[in-house]
């Protein structure tokens, strides 16, 4: 028997380890103990799990230290801007967590508001290739300032005219008098491998947790949703429903009028659409997330 298992470089702490971990939990990967801190295994399935920076995680991947890595796109595309040995990556999996954009940002009260202002001036950013890459499109000619961390700063210490960072909420920027006029990159976690991965038992393994993967994502934005309904009724309550058309519809014992219905929802269901429900005679209405699911 072999022992081959597959390694997959996860970030060691902060926001991409949070969502990995609590992915791979979900997906059923039942990490073992170790005093190792690069190293964890996993106890049910020929995984290993690196724990590097996620600056580190696409060589890891490209040159074959790791067989797969969970990523930002943004840190995915600025190396591969970066370096052409990266060109044998590719994603495997968009994993719906991480999720920030790239944002081209100048002080408030300043002269640059759009992206044609920025000719001949200068941007600290984090990621050159990016912002570079994105200037050229637009026929801007800008000096990179390449810096490692408090990009927000850049402007008010007289480093740089603009900025080019991450932003989530976007609290940053406005606590540093900063206003986002453009934006140059949408970015989330991806499961990340090397193309052609000769080994059969390492791309058994990924097959399999990217299925898991999948599940998981499905059943975050997919509810159950369980409610009585008046039986001369239930087409307008068919149509309330959201991403489901073909509900399961069961008698209620004793009750000629009234029907239960069963249904999977894939989209988000808001307090309004039970509202609607409501209006159209439902009743008893039970909403639930479901913990798994394959097609
Ligand atoms: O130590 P290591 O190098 O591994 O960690 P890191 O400090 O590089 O990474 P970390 O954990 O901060 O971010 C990892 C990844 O999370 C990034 O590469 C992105 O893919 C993703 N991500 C999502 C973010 C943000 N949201 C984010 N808001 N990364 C950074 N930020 C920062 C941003 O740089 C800015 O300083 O948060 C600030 C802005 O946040 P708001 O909410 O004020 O807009
Ligand atoms: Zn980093």
């Amino acid at each position: 028997m072999s022992t081959e298992r597959l390694t997959l470089a996860c970030q060691k702490k902060g926001r991409l380890a949070d969502g990995g971990f609590d992915l791979l939990k979900r997906a059923g990967v039942k990490l073992a103990y170790g005093r190792d801190q690069l190293l964890r295994r996993a106890e049910n399935l020929p995984l290993d799990l690196m724990l590097i920076r996620d600056d580190d995680i696409p060589s890891f991947v490209s040159t074959g230290a790791c067989d797969y890595g969970i990523v930002g796109e943004n840190e995915l595309y600025e190396t591969m801007e970066r370096s052409a040995r990266l060109a044998n990556l590719e994603v495997a999996l968009k994993l719906g967590f991480a999720r920030c954009k790239l944002k081209l940002a100048a002080p408030i009260d300043g002269d640059i508001k759009s992206v044609e202002d920025l000719q001949g001036r200068s941007v600290a950013t984090s990621y050159p290739g990016l912002t570079a890459k994105f200037l050229k499109e637009r026929g801007v000619e800008a000096e990179m300032v390449e810096m490692g961390g408090s990009v927000e700063v850049a402007p008010k210490v007289g480093v740089a005219d603009a900025i080019c960072d991450l932003v989530s909420t976007g609290a940053t920027l406005e606590a540093n008098g900063l206003a986002a006029f453009e934006t140059v990159f949408e970015s989330e976690a991806v499961l990340i491998r090397r193309k052609n991965n000769p080994s059969v038992i390492v791309e058994e393994t990924a097959g399999l947790l990217v299925q898991r993967f999948e599940g998981v994502i499905a059943s975050r934005q997919t509810k159950y949703i369980l409610l009585n309904a008046p039986t001369d009724r239930i087409d307008e309550v068919r149509a309330i429903l959201p991403g489901n058309d073909a509900p399961t519809v069961a008698p209620v014992v004793g009750r000629e009028d009234v029907v239960a219905v069963h249904a999977v929802c894939t989209e988000e269901v808001f307090w309004s659409t039970l509202e609607k429900l409501k209006a159209v005679g439902a009743r008893s209405i039970l909403v639930m997330p479901i913990e798994k699911m394959m097609a």
